[in-house]
């Protein structure tokens, strides 16, 4: 073939049988590979083997969840009907989102132990009973528990047969005159215990109100480095109805355009550092305040609802752990784990 012609020549000029080749193999490569990527898209769209196929995220998946079998839908759907994990990757603990066998199995192999921090001073000791017996029946069965009761009337507590493994160390604290006053030294009380008992005597702690009572399991699925729980008031709410502190001379003053959830005060925890840090945290703010002669809006709770704007949950427990009946049934309430007791607060507040 004359070179020029392999130069200039027309189409077959410029296809030489060497370039020939070099397109042929490039098609093939092209078309080999293109017949695998639709090969995978097929498997990938029609794969309906268990749990390790890829989940279908296709528009059609609404619609044909009713065509998933019991199987898939404990454990691809699990709960549809509530917000089960927060934008940065923390859980929102329901009943159906969870297996217990499993998590209970993790933490025996653990064998942590779980101080539960309860305040029962003046009147609210008579709390204390039906808290107590209670807690034996549903809180982290089956696991070592310490119950921290600080009181100012230690011969007030009653005696409550516990399980094995299960503990109570009655901690003697003073009183104050104003019951909210009591509500916000909660926080100094409990960081004054972490170096003297809490960092060698238990791995995790759970603070909560005293005037409540266990109504269903409340297990080793709430712990995490730190947990709070959404308000029964305000897990559906807007934040613009949150009731944060918004007056910016308070320590608890979070911005109108700021904070994820609202808190409530009864129900918190984590491990003993992070708990500790807390609380520690809470304290000052709340001495600050004080100093500077304003009380936030709802006390520790504003304090606390402050630290996890900045803290963020590494898991959030639903109002299945802080409920009032006052507030009705909810749908979407499967169990209502920790219930407020009746109190005539006339009775029993700054008595
Ligand atoms: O132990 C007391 N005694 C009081 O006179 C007032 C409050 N408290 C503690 O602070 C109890 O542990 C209460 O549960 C807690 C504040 N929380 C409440 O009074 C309602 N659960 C909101």
């Amino acid at each position: 073939m004359d070179k020029d012609q392999g130069k200039t020549g027309g189409v077959k000029g410029y296809l030489t049988k060497r370039r020939l080749c070099v397109v042929g193999f490039i098609m093939l490569l092209f078309f080999s590979f293109g017949f695998g990527v639709g090969v995978g898209f097929v498997w990938y769209t029609s794969n309906d083997t268990g749990l390790d196929a890829p989940i279908k995220i296709s528009s059609t998946m609404s619609n044909n969840t009713q065509d998933l079998d019991d199987f898939h839908k404990v454990n691809l759907l699990r709960r549809s009907d509530v917000l089960t994990m927060t934008l940065w990757f923390a859980p929102i603990v329901w009943e159906g989102t969870y297996n217990s066998e499993i998590l209970n199995e993790q933490f025996r192999q653990r064998n942590v132990t779980v101080g539960l921090t309860v305040f029962a001073i003046k009147k609210y000791v008579v709390f204390l009973k039906k808290f107590l017996e209670t807690a034996e029946m549903y809180f982290m069965v089956g696991h070592r528990v310490n119950y921290y009761i600080f009181t100012d009337r230690p011969e007030e507590v009653p005696e409550v047969v516990l399980k094995e493994g299960r503990k109570k160390v009655v901690l003697p604290v003073q009183n104050y005159p104003r019951w909210q006053e009591i509500s916000m030294r909660r926080m100094e009380m409990i960081s004054n215990f972490f170096q003297q008992r809490f960092i060698n005597e238990v791995s995790y702690l759970v603070c909560v109100d005293v005037d409540m009572r266990f109504n269903d399991q409340v297990g080793v699925e709430i712990l995490s480095d730190l947990f709070g729980t959404l308000h029964p008031g305000f897990y559906a709410a807007e934040r613009q109805s949150f009731t944060y502190e918004h007056r910016p001379a308070s320590q608890a003053y979070v911005p109108s355009d700021e904070g994820d959830f609202y808190y409530a005060g009864g129900f918190f925890g984590g491990t003993v550092m992070e708990v500790y840090k807390l609380t520690k945290k809470c304290h000052e703010a709340m001495m600050v305040d004080k100093a500077n002669g304003i009380e936030a809006i709802w006390h520790d709770e504003s304090h606390l609802n402050k630290y996890f704007v900045y803290h963020k949950p590494t898991k959030i427990l639903s109002p299945e752990y802080l409920w009032d009946d006052d507030m009705g049934r909810r749908e979407i309430l499967k169990k209502r784990r920790f219930l407020a007791v009746r109190k005539n607060h006339a009775a029993i507040r700054n008595k």
